[in-house]
């Protein structure tokens, strides 16, 4: 692909992915990336860790850094870790992608707007859930708000959902983006391995089957992974925090967790291209979301 547009200078560049948790971060990344890179749910703190989604086109590659929603109210370590993440991911980027909600600003945006220095001219704001609008008239009073709180670089309305206006939110991150040798192969859409990513997938229909307060509370781990041309055999642990929690994971007769297996299953499965046999095992780690030491043994450094 690249050999097409040999008179034109290659772009490479970093783009991190930042804003309050569950505005559709992880969503547009695997809508850029075209692949489901990082994990979403409805429930806000899904992402836990910086993800790299790599979309190479034409002479540019974009390297998106999806990161844990930045918020203040929860105060776990786990939650420091992961502001920590986005703090981490501001630096040395090449564009920095905000995105908030076509509802408008929230005390939590402005926060997280805060932590960009004033002078930075590299950041593009992306309006997200255009599609949840009545009347896309509203967007006018908020552009025009946004445009006061920030030199953005641009303000592009999207839908990461529904896929819309993504081509011109690309064009602006492009614009930003330097000269340089694409750092990744054309068709590695990212940098984390098929273990981890089998992971989070299990830990995403965890977030998505249990109730409100349970998924934060969860860790998976890969304890096995064997795997020849044909198939896979896979086992994981699900991690709670408490011993009362375990009930819940595990669902009447074993239901819950059999479906969660059974859809995360589905998935890897998709991801491997080959039949898998995925064993899950419910597993206790007492107050692991507040013990640094669990943290880092469930892979949160
Ligand atoms: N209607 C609509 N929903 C969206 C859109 N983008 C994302 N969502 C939904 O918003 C919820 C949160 O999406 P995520 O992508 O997980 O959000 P996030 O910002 O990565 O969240 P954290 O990782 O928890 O910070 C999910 O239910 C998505 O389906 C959109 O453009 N329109
Ligand atoms: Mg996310």
């Amino acid at each position: 692909m690249l050999e097409a547009h040999a008179n034109v200078r290659p772009r490479t560049g970093f783009v991190a992915i930042i804003g309050r948790p569950n505005v559709g971060k992880s969503t547009l990344l695997n809508a850029l990336v075209g692949e489901r890179v990082s994990i979403t749910s409805r429930k806000p703190q899904t992402t836990r860790q910086r993800m790299v989604g790599v979309l190479t086109r034409d002479a540019t590659q974009f390297i998106f850094v999806d990161t844990p929603g930045f918020q203040q109210r929860h105060k776990s370590l786990l939650t420091k870790r992961m502001n920590e993440e986005v703090s981490a991911a501001l630096a040395d980027v090449d564009a920095i992608v905000l995105v908030i909600e076509a509802k408008g600003w929230t005390a939590d945006d402005e926060r997280l707007l805060k932590l960009i220095p004033s002078d930075r001219r590299n950041v593009v704001l992306a309006i997200n859930k255009t599609d949840l609008l009545a009347d896309r008239d509203a967007l006018l009073p908020l552009l025009a708000e946004s445009a006061q709180r920030f030199s953005f670089a641009a303000l592009v309305p999207v839908s990461a959902e529904r896929k819309r206006q993504l081509e011109e939110l690309l064009q602006e991150i492009e614009a930003l983006l330097p000269e340089g040798e694409p750092l990744f192969d054309p068709d590695q859409f990212t940098d984390r391995n098929v273990r981890f990513l089998a992971a989070e997938f299990i830990r995403e229909k965890a977030f998505r089957l249990l109730g409100d307060e349970l998924p934060y509370g969860i860790a998976v781990t890969i304890d096995q992974w064997q795997e020849d041309e044909r198939r896979a055999e896979i086992a994981a642990s699900l991690w709670v925090a408490r011993e009362s929690h375990k009930g819940i994971v595990i669902g009447k007769g074993g239901a819950k967790l059999r479906e969660i297996g059974r859809l995360a299953r589905g998935e890897i499965e998709r991801l491997l291209g080959k039949p898998v046999h995925l064993q899950t095992h419910l597993r206790v780690k007492r107050g692991w979301t507040d013990d640094a030491r669990a943290l880092k043994g469930l892979g949160y450094e």
